[in-house]
């Protein structure tokens, strides 16, 4: 399968998507905020605050997972992205790095779909075009990688489930000058 066939951008709520696990965009102390994370914990049920209390928080960059209680969805990846503080304090390096951890979190979890919000595009105040230039960039040397290795991937549909049309524009003019057209 080509990473073309994999990749999918979609508009819509993360929360109502039957995947194998949805991306949460997470804070590091893995509690219940605003935003897309707000929504998960409120459609998941109290239960997914008493896992993630036992976790004991997540690194900027990194990615966890737990049961998905009343989604859809089978399971959530806690990913943390970075604040944007204005480019120069790695933001781009981590916020590639936790789209990379989620997704070998899903493979060593051996899960066939995952879908990733805009991580770090809303409270956390990361330009959208650049997030998801490196959403696109990480998610493709990660299928690339796969491919390379001869390995049958188990990942075999990845989702960018956008938040409003704006966001899908971005998504995919970023797959567009990453040379796939949607
Ligand atoms: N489905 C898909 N995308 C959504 C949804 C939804 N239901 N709701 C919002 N978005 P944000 P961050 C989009 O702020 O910037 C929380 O308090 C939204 O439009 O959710 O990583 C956490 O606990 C934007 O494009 O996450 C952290 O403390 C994207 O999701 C902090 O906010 C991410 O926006 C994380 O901030």
């Amino acid at each position: 399968m080509s990473a073309a066939e994999k990749l999918e951008v979609i508009e819509g709520d993360i929360t109502t998507l039957d995947v194998d696990a949805i991306v949460n965009a997470a804070n590091q102390q893995l509690a219940p905020g605003g935003g897309v994370c707000g929504a998960i914990h409120s459609s998941a049920g109290p239960e997914l605050a008493v896992e993630c209390a036992k976790l004991g928080g997540c690194a900027t960059g990194e990615a966890c997972i737990t049961k998905g209680y009343e989604l859809p969805a089978k399971w959530i990846i806690h990913a943390v992205g970075p604040v944007w503080g204005g480019g120069e304090s790695g933001e781009d390096r981590l916020l590639y790095k936790c789209y990379d951890a989620s997704l070998k979190l899903a493979e060593e979890s051996k899960l066939s779909s995952i879908a990733f919000p805009a991580i770090s595009t809303g409270i956390y105040g990361f330009p959208a075009p650049r997030a998801a230039h490196i959403a696109v960039a990480a998610v493709l040397d990660y299928v690339r990688a796969a491919q390379e290795m001869g390995t049958p991937a188990p990942l075999k549909r990845i989702i960018f489930c956008c938040f409003g049309v704006e966001s899908v524009q971005v998504h995919q003019a970023a797959l567009a000058e990453h040379g796939h057209s949607h």
